[in-house]
């Protein structure tokens, strides 16, 4: 195939970030009076309904979504008993990471023509769903490449490690892509779901058996969930590297946010996490297409809260609200006063700005979200370089930005078991708030293993009160800071 019939298939797969976030008008999240009245609903669902291709799906005691053909004018959505109705909105991750110049595409596509190999390897599909391999034993030994992690280095890291109690226990959901839980340096942190481990009354495991040993709605359950696929590997599916080049997709993002939050640190490979033994639970909402539904979203953030976990890592960002127009995602606000209610922390991203350039989250019409929330569990973080400079792209915001973390050409663990600070070879570097924003739960992490009797809102102003001032937060930050470890463990 040569380079003008693959751009011309490709052109057709490519979409931009507005065309792919279109609001999918098919679903509907809907809020019930009460959950009987939900209840009531699903009940008197008929079968001309379910023929017209129409269902309803429970997402929590009152919000349900509502979809297939028609939806908006099914007898699901004429209930007096409604409270809210609002569309299943797009959200996804806030990279793009593809090739923006065309000139430079099609210079990359010669590249790969004149070498046959590398053009094989990239376009060949990425792995998927494959088995969750026993927790082995882990050696002791340092990390080989963690010279590499500039960030880490620059918060403190390793000088806190020497403080810190090994503590296992605080739990951090990767609420994104999915995670590679193969990978070496992560298997050893992955989550175990205690209720789905062991053998059953019949002799068989419990994480295989198809069986909900646990009775928490999921079937074998063992380190997370996929909410997009809807099973029990939630395996961090990555857009082959062409298609990622000229098109976008994800690149294997949450296996590269769960690497700075908690890959072992201490065993002899690769590199370490803020977290060096943290927990850390797989929850997969954003597909390797790079975008996901509010639906899913919420799901995810629920079963985080419900399964244990006390930090919840978002890196991405949500559309489709407009206080002007008076459209809100409501139900994934409500999702995250679900957290912030049982005590869970929810980190999330600041905001890349618009086309590369960041803004005022404090002031924009339409801030990052779900960073700009009002939520007092949130802690929305801004991206840094290795100069204390704002990541050019980087939202900021006096009000609604707590702090800064490194951001920019970040190297951590990505899928097939390897380590980068490139998405794309040549192309492009791992940078963005969402690369920021682990640094932080990983820091929440660590404190709050080491301080386990501290409640949710000390945690955060832990972390905001030792920050050190740096002149480009100043003014564009609640903390007018960046994350320091050294002086958080001091708390
Ligand atoms: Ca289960
Ligand atoms: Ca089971
Ligand atoms: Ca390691």
């Amino acid at each position: 195939m040569n380079a003008l019939i693959l751009l011309a298939a490709l052109a057709m797969a490519v979409s931009s970030w507005a065309q792919t976030m279109e609001i999918k008008q098919t679903n509907y999240l809907v809020k019930f009076k009460s959950s009987r009245a939900l209840m009531e609903a699903v009940r008197k669902t008929t079968m001309a309904t379910k023929m017209a291709g129409q269902k309803i799906e429970v997402l929590d005691d009152q919000w349900a979504k509502v979809s297939g053909k028609a939806a908006e004018s099914s007898a699901l959505m004429q209930s007096q008993n409604i409270e809210y109705i609002q569309p299943d909105y797009a959200l996804g991750l806030i990279e793009d990471y593809s090739e923006q110049d065309n000139d430079a595409k099609t210079q990359w596509m010669e590249l790969m023509q004149n070498d046959p190999e590398m053009f094989a390897r990239s376009t060949k599909s990425r792995n998927d769903n494959p088995a969750i391999p026993m927790a082995t034993p882990v050696k002791i030994g340092t990390d080989p490449l963690l010279s590499k992690q500039w960030g880490m280095i620059d918060i403190g890291a390793t000088q806190a490690w020497t403080q810190a109690k090994n503590n296992q226990t605080i739990i951090v959901a990767v609420i994104d892509s999915g995670v590679d839980y193969t990978h070496p340096d992560l298997l050893p942190n992955m989550w175990r779901n205690v209720g789905e481990t062991g053998t059953d009354a019949a002799g068989r495991d419990k994480a295989t058996n198809g069986i909900d040993d646990d009775r928490n709605g999921y079937v074998d359950d063992v380190v997370g969930y996929d909410f997009v696929s809807n099973d029990a590997l939630p395996y961090d599916k990555a857009t082959p590297v062409w298609q990622l080049a000229l098109g976008g997709g994800n690149p294997g993002h949450g296996t590269h946010c769960a690497g700075n939050i908690a890959a072992r640190g201490g065993n002899g490979i690769g590199i370490s996490g803020v977290a060096p033994h943290a927990q850390i639970m797989a929850l997969r909402f954003i597909s390797e297409k790079g975008n996901g539904e509010t639906s899913a979203a919420i799901k995810a953030i629920r079963y985080a809260v419900d399964n244990g976990a006390k930090v919840l890592n978002n890196s991405w960002g949500s559309i489709g609200e407009n206080a002007a127009e008076g459209t809100q995602n409501r139900a994934l606000r409500e999702a995250i006063q679900y957290a912030e209610s049982k005590g869970v922390l929810f980190v999330a991203a600041a905001g890349n700005g618009f086309r590369g350039r960041g803004y005022d989250n404090d002031t924009a019409n339409a801030p990052a979200y779900p960073a700009s929330y009002p939520y007092s569990n949130i802690i929305s973080v801004a991206a840094l370089d290795a100069k204390d400079n704002l990541g050019g792209f980087s939202n900021y915001g006096a009000k609604t930005v707590h702090i800064g973390a490194p951001g920019v050409k970040i190297f951590s663990t990505v899928v097939d078991a390897k380590y980068s600070d490139r998405p794309i070879p040549f192309i492009a570097v791992w940078e963005g708030t969402s690369m920021a924003a682990p640094h932080v739960a990983g820091a929440a992490a660590l404190y709050w293993a080491h301080n386990p009797t501290k409640t949710m809102l000390e945690v955060k102003e832990a972390i905001l009160s030792s920050a050190v001032k740096i002149p480009s937060m100043k003014g564009k930050s609640v903390s007018e800071g960046k994350l320091n470890l050294i002086n958080l463990m001091k708390n």
